[in-house]
């Protein structure tokens, strides 16, 4: 069956000497365990050798986070640019192992629906962001051309999860020695809660009321808000919102597995909102899945259209990525 994976990462070298140089983000470490550096970079061969181990016939490449968004507006803005060109010609070097999703200079708001459209003119399938950068959030009226152009041109926005702020970290995640704090405000929780907040505020702002038609796609299996959804309800009445949270989340969302293959997960998503929203993905090379392993996920479909929709069809649906 093929197999497209839709949130696998990279970095541009050239991008993580300015975040190093410039951006007080602990989470830039993640990049240097194990081999993770050498896998990030290779946008040829190596890349390509492990995805036909694992049996992905496809994958959506994505910067890891946190992309350009904490650099300074002109760098932001230059080394976006500078990654777009550089996925537009990986995949133009491999036109049926790749596509991507476009970086965009968050902290230079006026500039970012250019860009979106300039990548969307280079191919790229859609773009991913983070819930803010510095201290706008998302939902920040200064993004209101960003979702416009975003819902107007078919690019589905991948909110993926970055460090919390400073006041967060202080507030709710140190105490226990550097490693722990910093794996407690990222993986082991805070990214996560960070997204779904994100998510929720996208919502809370009437973003989807305005833009009917735009698409969000939320990693490991929707931030934990699949598992929200009967207390997040109660927000659309308080809100005043038209629909509730729940009705946003099953028509404006997708959710994606960010390479955790658990057959309850599915069964809980399957629970709570539609086959045609959830899409593999891997989360490379954060998370491996073997072939086996993706192989006895895959088994856990009820139905063979639905595993297949899983494994390819939403991600052609929703990318317009015809094979
Ligand atoms: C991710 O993109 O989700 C990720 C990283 C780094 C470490 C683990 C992880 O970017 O899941
Ligand atoms: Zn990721």
């Amino acid at each position: 069956m093929t197999l497209i994976a839709i949130e696998e990462h990279w970095i541009m070298p050239e991008l993580t000497s300015a975040l190093e140089a410039g951006a007080d983000d602990d989470s830039l470490a993640f990049n240097d365990l194990g081999d993770h550096q050498e896998r990030l970079r290779d946008l040829g061969a190596g890349r390509l050798a492990a995805m036909d181990a694992q049996g992905i016939d496809l994958s959506v490449l994505a910067l890891t986070p946190p992309g350009t968004q904490p650099l300074d507006p002109g760098q932001a803005v230059r080394l976006s640019r500078a990654a777009n060109d550089l996925a537009a010609s990986a995949v133009a070097a491999h036109p049926t192992r790749f596509r991507a999703l476009s970086t965009l200079p968050m902290s230079a708001p006026e500039a970012v629906a250019a860009e979106l459209e300039r990548a969307a003119g280079l191919g790229h399938v859609g773009t991913m962001v983070y819930g803010r950068s510095g201290d706008r959030f998302l939902d920040d009226p200064a993004y209101e051309d960003f979702f416009a152009a975003a819902a107007r041109l078919g690019q589905p926005v991948f909110l993926h999860p970055q460090l919390p702020s400073p006041a967060v970290r202080d507030a709710s995640y140190r105490g226990f020695g550097p490693l722990t704090d910093l794996a407690l405000a990222t993986f082991g929780w805070g990214w996560h809660l960070d997204a779904a907040t994100a998510a929720l505020r996208l919502i809370l702002r009437g973003t989807f009321d305005r833009h009917p038609d735009l698409r969000v796609v939320l990693g490991h299996w929707g931030e934990m808000l699949l598992f929200w959804l009967d207390r997040a309800d109660s927000l659309s009445r308080v809100a005043g919102l038209p629909r509730k949270v729940s009705d946003y989340l099953r028509t404006n969302f997708h959710i994606t597995t960010s390479g955790m293959l658990n057959p309850a997960l599915l069964r809980h998503a399957l629970a709570v909102t539609t086959p045609d929203r959830l899409i593999f993905s891997t989360d490379y090379p954060f998370q491996h899945p073997g072939r086996a392993d993706i192989a006895t996920f895959l088994d856990h479909f009820p139905t063979e259209k639905q595993k297949a929709d899983f494994a390819y069809g939403n991600a052609c649906a929703l990318f317009g990525i015809t094979l």
